[in-house]
């Protein structure tokens, strides 16, 4: 896993340089940031099952997937899909705090979209969940962070479709 700091230090040092004024206005923007990403990650751990909850209801419920022969239902299916929304925003939550993606592709990607297929688990329904999870966050956190969370539902939205 990395993070803003030893993406930029990685870079520098694979050029065998000092940061140039780029690399330190990243990490400016980072530090500067800190106290937002610490605040946003107190709040969605406080709220996380209602974070999921919500989501969920504006997404799934009452749909096709949580009838007869769709994906979610029964329990135990019902369940799954839960806890891989609670995955979704925990990592999300990791990544933003990191102010770096790389914990998604090692950790949540890696694989997912061969097991969804597989067990056919629906991407898009997946998809918007973790949209309303991003909606549902931002209200709870507000805009900033809202906005910086919302980076990494989309790159794992984007990494399942
Ligand atoms: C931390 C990284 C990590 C992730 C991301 C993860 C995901 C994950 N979700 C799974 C299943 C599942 N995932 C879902 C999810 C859904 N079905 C729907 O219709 C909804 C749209 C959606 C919820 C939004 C369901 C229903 C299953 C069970 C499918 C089955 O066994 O038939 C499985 C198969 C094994 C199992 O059932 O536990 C994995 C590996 N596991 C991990 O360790």
């Amino acid at each position: 896993m990395q993070d803003a700091i030893t993406a930029v230090i990685n870079s520098s040092d694979v050029q065998g340089k000092y940061l140039d004024t780029s690399a330190l206005e990243k990490l400016k923007g980072y530090f500067s940031t800190g106290e937002l990403r610490v605040r946003a990650a107190s709040s969605i751990s406080a709220n996380a099952s209602a974070i999921v909850k919500e989501a969920v209801a504006k997404a799934l419920l009452y749909s096709d997937i949580t009838r007869p022969g769709g994906n979610m239902y029964t329990t135990r299916r019902y369940a799954a899909c839960i806890r891989d929304l609670d995955y979704y925003l925990r990592y999300s939550t990791y990544a933003m705090l990191a102010g770096d993606s790389s914990i998604l592709d090692e950790r949540v990607l890696n694989g997912l979209k061969e097991t969804y297929n597989s067990l056919g688990v629906p991407v898009g329904a997946t998809v918007q969940a973790i949209q309303a999870m991003k909606e549902v966050t931002a209200s709870l956190v507000g805009a900033d962070a809202g906005k910086e969370m919302g980076v990494y539902f989309d790159y794992i939205s984007s990494g399942l479709s």
